[in-house]
């Protein structure tokens, strides 16, 4: 049986041309700064994102630790979201290991924070206080139904910030397909940010490696805490080459991503049992819900499976689908008609 697999666009196996561009990569010594095909992928990145430097790194995880510990040292405090990846999954590493406080603030379900809680959650010049020292977002926002931040919203957070004197970092981990979505420059998405970190290794279908992009002296330090983290490759081309080929090809196409994200949710909203909020659906993230509650979540998700659909429980009644590369629109209609299936067996 062919598994539809739905758990995360992480499961997305290279192109052709990734693998072909992997194989012929010159290579050198990345932590000698020699690698040639690396010092190409972080100039693109660079260009591409409207920032000075980049450097590449290991994963979206690694680039969220290395921006925050560059930014902060210990004892310092990050204002960022509840539902954000650096907050919510992680393992807690900027606490673990950088003794960086977190300062959440509720995320809405369209993955913004109200601005008044975020000036009223900054904390800067009382002694008894956690010293606030940067503010984070999350573009596209995984935890909040895949959605977009605007360019406008960005800018209000980065206004506070300015106010404040703190730098703003966006974990754009998916930021292209918030730029598809809205039909804007990713640039322009991450024009108001001091650092934006987006990983190749999602939608855009590499195997390894996400990049943070900022300004020359704060890559520079970045390097340094890349290198304390563990992260200093050596001969990461092969890897880089791929991320090459994920700019250069993979971005329009992530439109796909979306329109089939719809159909499935089109689709779940009309299977008796399932709900989902149809209104949510802009990128490629759809998340909903059994209507009874009495079902397991782990027995929906193995009665799935072996339907062969696999997709994730995140919560409690709380399953999310994603779309990516290799999925299509003939995969969606099947997924759909095994949940249906599912669900009269379960119900
Ligand atoms: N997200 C994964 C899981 O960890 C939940 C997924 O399947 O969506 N930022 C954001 C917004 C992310 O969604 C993720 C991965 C990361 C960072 C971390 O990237 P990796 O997995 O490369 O460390």
């Amino acid at each position: 049986m062919k598994m539809i697999d739905l758990r995360s666009d992480t499961v997305t196996l290279p192109t052709e041309a990734m693998r072909k561009a992997m194989a012929a990569a010159p290579l050198g010594d990345d932590v000698f700064g020699e690698d040639p095909t690396i010092n190409r992928l972080e100039k693109m990145s660079a260009e591409k994102i409207g920032k000075q430097s980049a450097l590449f790194v290991p994963s979206g995880t690694m680039a969220n630790l290395v921006s925050v510990l560059t930014w902060c040292g210990r004892g310092d405090a990050v204002v960022l979201g509840d539902q954000c990846h650096t907050f919510f999954y992680e393992s807690a590493s900027i606490s673990a290991l950088g003794s960086v406080f977190p300062q959440p603030v509720k995320n809405e379900p369209d993955g913004t924070m109200n601005l008044e809680d975020i000036r009223s959650t900054i904390r800067i010049g009382n002694i008894h206080a956690p010293r606030t020292r940067l503010i984070c977002l999350e573009n596209t926002h995984n935890r909040c139904y895949g959605s977009p931040l605007t360019v406008e919203y960005t800018k209000s957070v980065s206004e506070i910030a300015k106010e404040h004197n703190l730098p703003l970092h966006l974990d754009g981990a998916r930021i292209f397909n918030a730029a598809v979505a809205l039909g804007v420059d990713a640039a322009k998405l991450a024009e108001n940010v001091d650092s934006v970190s987006f990983c190749f290794s999602k939608g855009l279908s590499a195997p390894v490696g996400s990049i943070i992009c900022g300004p020359a002296d704060f890559i520079k330090e970045a390097r340094r805490i890349r290198k304390m983290a563990g992260g200093g490759m050596r001969q990461a081309g092969v890897l880089a080459a791929a991320g090459i080929v994920a700019m250069e090809e993979m971005i329009d196409r992530l439109a796909d991503d979306h329109i089939n994200a719809r159909r499935l949710a089109e689709g779940i909203s009309q299977i008796k049992g399932l709900s989902t909020d149809l209104s949510m659906v802009q990128t490629n993230i759809i998340y909903f819900s059994l209507d009874n509650q009495k079902i397991s979540s782990e027995r929906f998700v193995s009665d799935a499976a072996k339907e062969g659909i696999l997709f994730l429980a995140l919560g409690k009644n709380r399953f999310r689908m994603v779309t990516h590369y290799g999925i299509e629109a003939d995969d969606i209609d099947t997924a759909l008609a095994a949940l249906k299936k599912v669900i009269k067996q379960v119900q």
